[in-house]
């Protein structure tokens, strides 16, 4: 197939556009690295050196003979994302190229808007140019679990039937986002099921859990391809986070009870599910939605797993409860259906103690380049102008580096 990822710089992006081109599909990237301006916004690194795209694609090429086509731009750009489009025309377009960071778009109103325009006219203008002329392209769009929330009852795959006054019908499931961030991709699926009602359009939107590690079997061919590990309070997630925190001895930072319990997926599988659902596509009108998790974990589990793995390394860790930054049920109930995409053949790799080794491992090869200030939470949901002061544009500008905007 010919597969366009957009957003193919990222953490996700980058280990799925190698593995699609590993398992023979024609790959292009689209992506504007606006994310890499991001972390240098914020002051933050992610934990592994990751290289130039420039120097990615060549290393891929010389390791496999596979060419990746890249295409620098922004999405929210119209004519640049046609023009991309138009001169690759991909048979399915893989969006992941999002705001991704719940606190990140929790810092001020300056971030809450910048994260939605980026988000939502990123994806209305995806789906305008398949309108426009790639009609039969396969959407497959990455939403969140978080579009749901934490409902008192199971949570279904996209749709509930409901039963109402005698009469029944099957709906989108109710949806109760946690942050701006969440919003955006609840907004974003809104207008995909609407494109394909009205227009025809085929989509598939992955609601994606929370993803972990950070090697596939793409990634760990060459040190060139080496993938992002994200560990700071924006951009980390808690997983790879509670590793990196291990490694160097610090206690883990669970956010209040520790009962917020998420759905999680190895990027392993991350990449797997995206070939899935490329390699079946929605039929044209339909707007699925599959629920790409393998497994649930409350915060605590998952802080006693590693503090398990980390004393087998012979390394004790604490675990600290600091007050939750963010407004989110910390006790809840919590069952959400996953069987769509295992039933067309995704094989987990469920979460076990030698993966959370090889992250602690690789968190101590690169110890050098860990700011342990990047641990503790700063963004506070209850605040409407989170005080990153060292990190600011306002503070970059004032020391007189140069900040592209
Ligand atoms: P990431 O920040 O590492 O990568 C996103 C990429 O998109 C970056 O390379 C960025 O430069 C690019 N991008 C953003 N806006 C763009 C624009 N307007 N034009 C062009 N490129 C743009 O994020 P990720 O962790 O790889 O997440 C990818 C997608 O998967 C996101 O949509 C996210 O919501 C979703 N997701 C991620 C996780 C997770 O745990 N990482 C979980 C669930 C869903
Ligand atoms: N948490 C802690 N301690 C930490 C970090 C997080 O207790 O040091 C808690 C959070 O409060 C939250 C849970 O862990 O309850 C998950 O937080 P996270 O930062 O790992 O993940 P989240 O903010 O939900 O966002 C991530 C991705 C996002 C994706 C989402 C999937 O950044 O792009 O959409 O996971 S889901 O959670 O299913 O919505």
């Amino acid at each position: 197939m010919r597969i366009s990822v957009l957003g193919g710089d990222g953490y996700c992006g980058w280990a799925t556009a190698l593995h699609l081109s590993a398992r023979g599909h024609t790959v292009s990237i689209v992506d504007n690295f606006t994310r890499r301006l991001w972390d240098y916004e914020l002051g933050v690194q992610t934990l592994t050196p990751i290289r130039p795209m420039p120097e990615r694609l060549r290393a891929w090429e010389q390791l496999r003979g596979n060419r990746i086509d890249l295409f620098t731009g922004d999405v929210t750009d119209y004519d640049f994302l046609c023009s991309a489009l138009k001169e690759f025309r991909p048979d399915a377009i893989v969006h992941f190229a999002e705001q991704r960071s719940a606190p990140y778009s929790m810092i001020d109103r300056k971030h809450a808007v910048s994260t939605q325009v980026n988000n939502i006219v990123g994806t209305m203008n995806v789906l305008f140019a398949m309108r426009e002329f790639l009609p039969d392209c396969h959407l497959v769009k990455l939403g969140t679990m978080g579009e749901y929330g934490t409902p008192n009852i199971d949570i279904e795959e996209g749709y509930i039937t409901i039963e109402h006054e005698g009469r029944k019908d099957t709906l989108p499931y109710p949806k109760q986002p946690g942050s701006f961030y969440h919003l955006s991709k609840v907004h974003d699926s809104h207008n995909i099921l609407f494109s394909c009602r009205i227009w025809g359009l085929r989509a598939t939107d992955l609601n994606q859990g929370v993803v972990y590690g950070t090697v596939t079997d793409e990634i760990e061919l060459d040190e060139c391809l080496i993938n992002r590990f994200d560990y700071d309070e924006v951009f980390g997630t808690v997983l790879n986070r509670f590793c990196v925190q291990a490694a160097m001895g610090h206690p883990l930072t669970v956010y209040g009870k520790g009962g917020q319990t998420r759905g999680y997926l190895d990027i392993r599988d991350t990449v797997r599910c995206v070939e899935i659902a490329c390699l079946n596509p929605a039929a044209p009108g339909e707007c699925r939605v599959y629920n790409q998790f393998t497994e649930q974990f409350s915060v605590m589990e998952i802080a006693r797993l590693v503090q398990t793995a980390s004393r087998k390394l012979g390394r004790e860790v604490e675990i600290d409860h600091i007050p939750d930054p963010r407004v989110e049920a910390e006790q809840h109930y919590y069952n959400a259906k996953h069987s769509k995409l295992i039933d067309l053949g995704l094989e987990p790799h469920y979460l076990s103690s030698s993966l959370l080794d090889t992250l602690m491992n690789i968190a101590l090869k690169y110890q050098d380049r860990v700011d342990v200030s990047n641990f503790m939470p700063q963004v506070n949901w209850r605040n409407p102008h989170n005080d990153r002061r060292k990190n600011s544009f306002a503070a970059v500008r004032a020391a007189g580096t140069p900040v592209a905007r």
